[in-house]
């Protein structure tokens, strides 16, 4: 349905190939780092509209979009969003599942001082607010981190069935109810979205985040820690809510963000002790969304049900 490019350029997603490529600026050295393949095993058709390209296959929609690089994010960001909510909801895919951001300069200020992920997560409550609250009721599972280029890319999973479940972390206050002292408006999303029909769940960046406060301020292996356990508490509570299993030896895929590059082979090896030899993992430099944090981990589950045909 789409294919995303991690490499050192970052070009409009575009349609050439009869399906969405989107190109994320994650890395330095010229060319493609690594893609990210979305199939379908039903027939797919791929469109434009206003400055999204989507596919969808009569229940998943794949959509794209990047807003030019700039010091001021909000009033594009609550246009793109808006457009984007648009767009599923007239497409009949209405349910949002999981959404990235890429934001070039996430930590620096804008052209009046505040912090571009803040005047980033502005925009996007705002265009989350102009959907209604039907919409910003059931927030999905996201990533906000920094890219090397870019402007702001966006890429979304939206479905149509409203099967879709999203899930808070307990450990964690909701990040759309963060207090007012990290920016004008919250950042929007879940800590997780199941998808029944695929048994997939999808885990937001989660990062060293304890009520709404970053913890082991300036400490890699405590971050790590600190990360890892946040997930292991979030996907003890998806299974205890869905009536299914997931745990940190179900992924399928994870990826992780570091802001400092030598930090990178760390959180690799963290990594392939918590997922075992045969998961995928990718890592990136880049920056993390509050400038205290050094790392953040996300990734794509498979969650066991029980079985009620079976033989017992
Ligand atoms: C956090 O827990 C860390 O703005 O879409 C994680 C996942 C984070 C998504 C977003 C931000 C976003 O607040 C940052």
């Amino acid at each position: 349905m789409g294919v995303v490019e991690f490499g050192s350029r970052a070009p409009a997603p575009h349609l050439d190939a009869g399906y969405p490529t989107v190109a994320v600026a994650t890395c330095d050295p010229p060319g493609i780092h690594v893609r990210e393949i979305w199939t379908s095993t039903s027939e797919v058709s791929a469109g434009r509209r206003d400055d999204i390209v989507y596919s969808s296959d009569g229940t998943h929609l794949f959509g794209a979009l990047r807003l030019p690089r700039s010091d001021r994010y909000r009033d594009a960001t609550r246009s793109a969003y808006r457009q984007l909510l648009a767009l599923i909801s007239d497409l009949d895919y209405p349910h949002l599942v999981r959404m990235w951001n890429y934001i070039a300069d996430i930590n620096r200020p804008n052209h009046r001082g505040l912090e571009i992920y803040r005047d980033f997560c502005q925009g996007r409550a705002e265009g989350f607010d102009d959907a209604g609250t039907a919409i910003s009721a059931r927030l999905p599972a996201a990533t906000g981190v920094g890219a090397h280029d870019g402007g702001v890319v966006v890429y979304f999973l939206a479905e149509r069935t409203g099967a879709a479940l999203h899930f808070e972390n307990p450990r964690q206050v909701p990040a759309h109810q963060y207090p007012r002292t990290y920016g004008p408006r919250s950042p929007s999303f879940a800590r997780a979205t199941l998808l029944p029909a695929s048994k997939r769940l999808f885990l937001s960046g989660t990062a060293s985040i304890i009520g709404h406060r970053s913890v082991s301020l300036g400490h890699l292996e405590g971050q790590c820690y600190t990360t890892l356990e946040n997930i292991r508490i979030l996907l003890k509570e998806v299974s205890e809510k869905s009536g299914g299993t997931v745990d940190l030896d179900s992924f399928r895929l994870i990826k992780g963000y570091v802001r400092h590059g030598p930090d990178a082979s760390y959180l690799h090896q963290r990594l392939r002790e918590v997922v075992g030899p045969r998961v995928p993992i990718e890592i990136f430099t880049v920056d993390i969304c509050r400038s205290e944090l050094l790392l953040e981990i996300e990734g794509v589950l498979d969650m066991r049900f029980p079985d009620h045909h079976g033989d017992a």
